[in-house]
C-alpha cells in the first residue's frame, strides 16, 4: 500500500473537501433540524463526479477508484454525515450494477446514477425480521409470464423514498428446494413500479437528513430484464457490495470524527477556566492525542481495505477491521467532543451533540459491529 496519495486521489479529496466545506457543513444543522432531503447537493456532487468514484468512465463514472471513494467519503461526511450516507449508497448501487449487470441494465441505469438523474440509489436487503441475518428473508419473486411479481416488505432502506432505482433481494426458491442463501436472487426495481409502496420516512436519531423508509412490495411485476447477476446467486452480490460499502461507512465515521476532532481542538484553545485555555490541562490534552490516535488509525485500515479492493486482492477481513475500529473510534471521538465542550457539548448550539447522534448508526448499518467481529473471526478460524 502506498501512503503517498497520487495525483488523481489527490485531487478527488480536495473538490471533495472544498464543497463540504464550503456548502455542506454551513447546512448541516438545519438539514438535522427540518430532515430535508438535500435533492440539489446531491445532483451537485453528482456533477462533480462523486455519485461514481470507483465506476467506470463509460458510464459516467469518475473512475478514480476505491481509494479515491474512501477519501471523498472521508471529506463529505465530515461536512455533512446525512448527505454523505446518501452519497455513499448511490455509489454502491451504482458500482453493484456497474460490475453484475448486463450491457443493457448498466447503460440504462449507472449514467443516471452518476449524473444526478436519479436523486440516488437504494439497496433494498434488509427486512423487519432479516437484519443480521439477511439469508432468513421472506421477500418473495415467483415466476410470471412477464417476468417476476414480487411480494414482501423491507426495511431501513436509505433513500427508498427518492431512489431512481433499488436493488432488491428476494427469494427465488423455497428453502427446502434451496437452503439458506442459496435461492435467493437479486433484481433492479425502477421507481413508481406498480405495487411498489414506500412506508414513512422514520423518525431517527441521527442523520436526519437523510431519508430511511421500509418497502412494500405486494404483486410488484417486474420484467425477466429486471434479474441482476444469476438465478439464485443473489446473496453473494449482497455480500460483495457490503464488503465495498463497509469501506464506505468507515470512511463516513471517520469523516464524522474528523470534524469532530478540529471541533475539541478548536474550542480547547478558546475556551478558558481557571485562568487557563483548557487546552493547557492534560486531562483535555490526552483526550485530543487519544482521539488524534485512534483516527489516524481508523484511516490507515480503512485505506488499506480501499487499497486491496482497488488492487483486485480479497478484502472483506479489512473491510470489516475498517468498519469496525472506525465506527467505534468514531463513537469514542464524539463523545470525548461532547466532553471537552461540557454543557455547550449538550446543547444544539453546538455541532457537537449532532456529531455524537450521527455517528452512532455506523456501528450498526451495514453490519453491525457484532457481525464485522464474526466475519474477522471466521476468516482467522476457518
Ligand atoms: N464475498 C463473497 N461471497 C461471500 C461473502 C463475501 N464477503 N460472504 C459470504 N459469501 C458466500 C459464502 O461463500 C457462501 O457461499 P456458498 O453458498 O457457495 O458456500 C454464501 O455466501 C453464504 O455464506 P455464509 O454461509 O457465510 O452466510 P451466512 O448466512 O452465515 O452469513 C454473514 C454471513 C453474517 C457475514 C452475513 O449474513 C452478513 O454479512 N450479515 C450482515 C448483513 C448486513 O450487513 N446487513 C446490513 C444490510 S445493509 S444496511
Amino acid at each position: 500500500m502506498h501512503l503517498d496519495l497520487t495525483e488523481a486521489q489527490a485531487l478527488v479529496q480536495q473538490t471533495a473537501h472544498d464543497y463540504a466545506a464550503r456548502h455542506l457543513a454551513p447546512a448541516a444543522a438545519e438539514l438535522d433540524r427540518t430532515e430535508r432531503f438535500p435533492s440539489e447537493t446531491l445532483r451537485a456532487l453528482a456533477e462533480l463526479g462523486l455519485m461514481g468514484v470507483n465506476v467506470p468512465a463509460e458510464l459516467g463514472g469518475a473512475e478514480a477508484g476505491a481509494v479515491a471513494y474512501a477519501l471523498a467519503m472521508i471529506e463529505i461526511a465530515r461536512g455533512c454525515a446525512a448527505t454523505a450516507v446518501t452519497m455513499a449508497v448511490t455509489n454502491m448501487v451504482g458500482e453493484v450494477i456497474a460490475r453484475f449487470g448486463s450491457d443493457a441494465q448498466r447503460r440504462r441505469h449507472v449514467p443516471r446514477l452518476t449524473s444526478g438523474e436519479y436523486a440516488a440509489g437504494a439497496f433494498a436487503l434488509t427486512e423487519p425480521g432479516a437484519g443480521s441475518d439477511p439469508g432468513a428473508m421472506r421477500t418473495q419473486a415467483t415466476r410470471v409470464a412477464e417476468g417476476f411479481r414480487l411480494d414482501g416488505e423491507k426495511q431501513w432502506i436509505t433513500s427508498g423514498a427518492h431512489a431512481g432505482v433499488m436493488v432488491v433481494w428476494a427469494r427465488t426458491a423455497t428453502p427446502a428446494e434451496l437452503p439458506g442463501s442459496r435461492g435467493i436472487s437479486c433484481f433492479l426495481v425502477e421507481a413508481g413500479t406498480p405495487g411498489l409502496t414506500i412506508g414513512k420516512a422514520e423518525d431517527k436519531m441521527g442523520i436526519r437528513g437523510s431519508n430511511t423508509v421500509a418497502l412494500s412490495f405486494d404483486g410488484c411485476v417486474v420484467p425477466e430484464t429486471a434479474l441482476l447477476g444469476e438465478l439464485h446467486s443473489g446473496f453473494k452480490i449482497a455480500m460483495m457490495a457490503l464488503d465495498g460499502g463497509r469501506i464506505g461507512i468507515a470512511a463516513q465515521a471517520i469523516g464524522i470524527a474528523t470534524a469532530a476532532l478540529d471541533e475539541s481542538a478548536a474550542y480547547a484553545r478558546e475556551r478558558r477556566q481557571f485562568d487557563r485555555p483548557i487546552a493547557e490541562f492534560q486531562a483535555i490534552q490526552w483526550m485530543i492525542a487519544d482521539s488524534r490516535t485512534e483516527l489516524d488509525a481508523a484511516r490507515l485500515l480503512c485505506l488499506r481495505a480501499a487499497s486491496r479492493k482497488e488492487a483486485g486482492l480479497s478484502f472483506s477481513q479489512e473491510a470489516s477491521m475498517a468498519k469496525l475500529f472506525a465506527t467505534e473510534a468514531a463513537g469514542r471521538v464524539c463523545d470525548r467532543n461532547v466532553q471537552i465542550h461540557g454543557g455547550y457539548g449538550f446543547v444544539r448550539d453546538f455541532p457537537a451533540e449532532r456529531h455524537l447522534r450521527d455517528v452512532r448508526v455506523t456501528r450498526i448499518y451495514e453490519g453491525t459491529s457484532e457481525i464485522q467481529r464474526s466475519v474477522i473471526a471466521r476468516g482467522l478460524l476457518r
